[in-house]
Parts: structure tokens; sequence; C-alpha cells
């Protein structure tokens, strides 16, 4: 699955169920506030070893949990399973820049080029402290550490520009190690790709 409508899903799927709880809950507490005040109802009422409300109040939530759990493990399960088609750039995370390394040995710093409608396989390093590799438009972001290399993929469907950011503070300059995602035609790139 498209990272972006995996994280997406999870994300709103995860918010309208918080909002219809919280709208559910207040409402009901209100009206128990009034209905059940000591002036109207004296003696509270005694609602032990009633199994009926004991199953409803515990497979109700179990259900509600299990099914943002489900949402959350599809969308993470598409996070990591690359296509096999994807396109790899090597990148190098260093204080305080990105390095982009193509098939072809060549380097760019802080601006990576991609083709479009290509799913693009990021294999992620850092060469000194941990920094952390962010692009919020594909909603995608790890780590990078030293001597832990890990990936990500995403998958460019429109022409554009976007922001790659650095997500780990790592120094005085971390918020400058920013760089730019060029998405640009399958045409553009190869050509890009073989320019000096
Ligand atoms: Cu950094």
């Amino acid at each position: 699955m498209d990272p972006v409508i995996g994280v997406d899903r999870a994300f709103w799927y995860i918010f309208i169920v918080s909002i219809i709880l919280l709208a559910g809950i207040t409402i009901v507490m209100i009206y128990f506030v009034i209905r059940y005040r000591r002036s109207k109802h004296p003696v509270p009422s005694d609602i032990r070893d009633n199994w009926k409300l004991e199953i409803f109040w515990t497979i109700v939530p179990t259900l509600i949990a299990l099914s943002m759990f489900w949402v959350g493990w599809s969308s993470y399960t598409g996070l990591r399973n690359v296509p096999e088609e994807a396109l790899e750039v090597e990148v190098l995370g260093q204080m305080f820049s990105w390095i982009f390394v193509y098939d072809n040995d060549k380097e760019t710093e802080n601006e990576l080029v991609v083709p479009v409608d290509t799913p693009i396989k990021l294999n992620i390093e850092s060469l000194d402290v941990i920094h952390s590799f962010f692009i919020p438009a594909f909603r995608v972001k790890v780590d990078a550490v030293k001597g832990l290399p890990t990936y990500l993929w995403f998958l460019p469907k429109k022409l554009g520009e976007y922001d790659i950011l650095c997500a780990e503070y790592c120094g005085t300059e971390h918020s400058y190690m920013t760089a730019k995602l060029n998405v640009v035609s399958q045409e553009d790139y190869r050509k890009w790709l073989e320019e000096e």
C-alpha cells in the first residue's frame, strides 16, 4: 500500500474514533450528572454482578482497540514492504547535510531528484551522529544511524518540489539541515542522471 494512503487512513480513523468517544462520553457524563444528582436520586443503585454490562464494556472497547491496531498495522506493513520495481538511491546523513548517491555513482548534496510515478527506495545511513530523514509530503521518516542501515520508500505521483528535513536534533546547525526533493518526468530524470 502507498504509505501516504496507509498513514493518512490510520490517522483519520484513530482521530475520528477519538472524536466520537470524546463526544459520546462527555454527553453521557453530563446527562448522568444532571439525571442522577443527589436531590433527584438520593440512593445510588447497585450494579455489581451485572454480567451483561461486564461483557458489553469488555468486548466493545477491545474491538475498538483491535480495529485501531489493524488500521495501524496495515499502514506499517505498507511502509516496510517496498515494491520490487523500486528505484534505489543511497542517502547519507552528516553534520549538516544530506548526500544522495545514484546507481551510476552520481552524487548530489541536499537535492534529491526522482522520476514521477516510480516507487523510490532510499537506503539511509548516517556518517556521524543520529539524524532523521523526513519527507512530510510522503509521510515517511526514519532515523539515520551510523552502522545501522535502514530504508524507506515512497511513490511520487505529481511533479514538483517537496521539502526534506532532518527531524532529529543533531547539533548547532540542525535547523539548516534541509534538502529539496525534485520530482521530474521520466525523460528529464534520464537526462539529469547523465549530466555531470
Ligand atoms: Cu541532522
